[in-house]
């Protein structure tokens, strides 16, 4: 680990000058939303609802994949909302996968918003149950309801919200219906007045359990702040050379969005 991991002055400063360089104000959040899911979900359609014209684009520092960030505010507390590349899967090492995972993971967003395609919840749980094993606060928005209604699929929305142990909010962002609540629903997440309790895989394999527990204990003691240690013991056991290259750098602070400040 490079002796930058932890929240040493120099990359905070760095960190920060990156951003206010992308044209924000760092002091200007509360707090930090992402939006993650599936291509072609409604991703951009819900940001762009949410954000209107405060929002800004760029790409992902070093890399050419497009980024959108933008801002709106709710009950008086200031969100920035970050519109993640559309992905199947976080556990492969293509570019996008690997910037949507870094920042659900690294980046620690306040809330993570899964943006889902209510005609085809079977391919979109696969990423949402990825996502659950790596944060935990989340709100499933179950988008293009309409086309769901429209095709006569009817989706138990309060079962998947059980199931998951995340708020669900059906919604169809492109006639802006469901969007008030997908805010509220963010809202109470954040400030814990809905609670949420999501869905962690348990290993029934023997000894797997055993070597995740005591990998986790490991990578703790040597990395205290390290996010989802128990995922990440999991992917180092199953050879992800990417989060052993990110482990190796040490480059968590980098990685990670920078934290509103303190008024
Ligand atoms: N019928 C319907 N169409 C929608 C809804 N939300 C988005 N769309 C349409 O779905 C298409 C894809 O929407 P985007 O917002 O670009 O989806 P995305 O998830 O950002 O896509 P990628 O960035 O490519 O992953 C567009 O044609 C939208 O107008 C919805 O609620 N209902
Ligand atoms: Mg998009």
């Amino acid at each position: 680990m490079s002796n930058c991991a932890n929240s040493c002055q120099s990359c905070s400063a760095s960190h920060d000058e990156k951003w206010k360089q992308q044209g924000f104000r760092i002091a200007a959040f509360d707090a930090v939303i992402a939006l993650a899911g599936n291509p072609n979900t409604g991703k951009s359609t819900v940001f762009n609802r949410l954000t209107g014209l405060r929002q800004h684009t760029g790409n992902w520092p070093g890399k050419t994949i497009a980024r959108a960030d933008g801002a709106f505010e709710f009950r008086s507390t200031r969100y920035r909302l970050v519109d993640l590349p559309g992905t199947y899967s976080l556990l492969s090492a293509s570019p996008d996968e690997e910037v949507a995972r870094d920042f659900i993971l690294f980046g620690r967003p306040d809330v993570t918003v899964i943006v889902a395609d209510a005609t085809a919840l079977e391919r979109n749980l696969n990423l949402a149950l990825q996502i659950l094993q790596i944060t935990d606060k989340a709100v499933l928005a179950l988008n293009l309801m309409d086309e769901a209604l429209a095709h006569g699929i009817r989706v138990d929305d309060r079962g998947l919200s059980r199931d998951l142990g995340i708020p669900v909010v059906p919604m169809s962002a492109r006639k802006n219906d469901g969007v008030a609540t997908l805010v509220a629903t963010i809202d109470a997440v954040r400030t814990e007045t809905i609670a949420c309790s999501p869905i962690k895989f348990h290993f029934p394999v023997a000894g797997l359990e055993k070597a995740v527990a005591e990998l986790a204990g490991e990578l703790l003691s040597l990395y205290p702040s390290l996010p989802q240690p128990r995922w990440i013991a999991l992917r180092l056991l199953q050879g992800d050379s990417r989060i052993r290259e990110a482990l190796a750098a040490g480059d968590f602070e980098l990685l990670s969005p920078p934290r509103p400040q303190s008024p």
